[in-house]
C-alpha cells in the first residue's frame, strides 16, 4: 500500500471513528489488528461492516439444485507430515484418531465459561441442528454452494456457559493454523460447528470430523479440523500460526 493511500484511508478513518463511537457504544468495537497502521484498512472494513450490517442479517442460503462441486484445499490431511501445514504435535494424534473413525475424538471448549468441557461428536449431534445451503468464498478466487449440517456455535457456547466478559472464540485445528472471531459472528445463527457435508459425513478433505462454518466472511475464516475452542476477553492474531503471516486480514466480511 503506498502512502497516499494511507493518508485516504486515515481521513476516511475519523470521520468513520467518530459515526462508530456514536452508533457503537457499548459493544466490541477494538481495532481487530491494532498497533500496527498498515492494519488499519482492516480496522476500517470491521467498524464499517458493523456498523452497516444488521448484525443478525443472514448470508444467501440456496436450493438443492444450486449445489456444485467444491474444492478441498489449504491443509487436506493433517496427518500428512509432508504438508506444509503439518503440526508435530498434533498432526501424529490427527492420523490415529482418523484410524478409529474419530471414535475418541473430542472437542474441547474452554477459556472464558463457566463449564469448561469436552464434547464428542455424539454430544453435538444430540444439541440444536441446522441445516444451511451456502456459498463459500475463497481469497484466491473460487466459489463454490456446498450444504452444511451443524450444530450452531451459539449452542455450545450456551451449553459451556460463556462468560459475560467473552468478546472472542479461537478456534484451534489439528494443523498448524489458529484463528478467531468475535461474539457477533461467533452467535450468529449460520454460524455453525459443522459434521456434515452434502448429507453425508463431513470428508477429511473438508475438515472432518468438525469444521467451522462463518458464512458472513470469507472462506479461510471456516477453520477446518477442529480439536479445541477457547473463549476469551481479549483479541488474538495468533501470531505466526495466524493468517495474519499470509498477509490475510483477519475480519474478511462479504
Ligand atoms: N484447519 C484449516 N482450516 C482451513 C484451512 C486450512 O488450511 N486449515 N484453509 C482455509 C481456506 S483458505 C479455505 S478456502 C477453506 C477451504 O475449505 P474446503 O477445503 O472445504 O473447500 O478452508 C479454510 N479452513
Ligand atoms: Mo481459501
Amino acid at each position: 500500500m503506498d502512502e497516499v493511500s494511507i493518508g485516504n484511508r486515515r481521513t476516511l478513518l475519523k470521520g468513520i471513528a467518530s459515526l462508530g463511537v456514536a452508533s457503537l457504544t457499548g459493544c466490541s468495537s477494538d481495532p481487530p489488528t491494532y498497533g500496527n497502521v498498515l492494519r488499519m484498512g482492516d480496522w476500517l472494513t470491521y467498524q464499517t461492516q458493523r456498523l452497516l450490517l444488521p448484525r443478525q442479517s443472514l448470508a444467501r442460503e440456496y436450493e438443492l439444485s444450486d449445489i456444485s462441486s467444491t474444492l478441498a484445499i489449504g491443509s487436506i490431511d493433517p496427518g500428512n507430515p509432508d504438508k506444509s501445514y503439518f503440526s508435530p504435535e498434533f498432526g501424529p494424534k490427527y492420523a490415529s484418531l482418523r484410524k478409529s473413525e474419530f471414535a475418541d475424538w473430542r472437542l474441547r471448549v474452554e477459556g472464558a465459561v463457566l463449564n469448561p468441557r469436552e464434547f464428542t461428536l455424539t454430544e453435538l449431534k444430540r444439541l440444536p441442528r441446522r441445516t444451511q445451503i451456502t456459498k463459500h468464498t475463497c481469497e484466491e478466487g473460487w466459489s463454490a454452494i456446498s450444504q452444511w449440517t451443524g450444530v450452531p456455535l451459539a449452542a455450545v457456547l450456551r451449553a459451556a456457559g460463556t462468560r459475560p466478559s467473552a468478546r472472542y472464540v479461537q478456534f484451534y485445528p489439528y494443523d498448524d493454523v489458529a484463528d478467531g472471531i468475535d461474539m457477533i459472528d461467533a452467535l450468529h445463527p449460520q454460524t455453525i460447528l459443522a459434521y456434515g457435508m452434502n448429507g453425508a459425513d463431513l470428508p477429511i478433505a473438508h475438515g472432518a470430523p468438525l469444521r467451522l462454518r462463518v458464512e458472513r466472511q470469507l472462506g479461510y475464516k471456516s477453520m477446518k479440523f477442529l480439536r479445541r475452542i477457547v473463549v476469551t476477553d481479549e483479541f488474538d492474531d495468533h501470531g505466526s500460526q495466524g493468517w495474519l503471516r499470509n498477509g490475510w486480514s483477519w475480519y474478511v466480511g462479504i
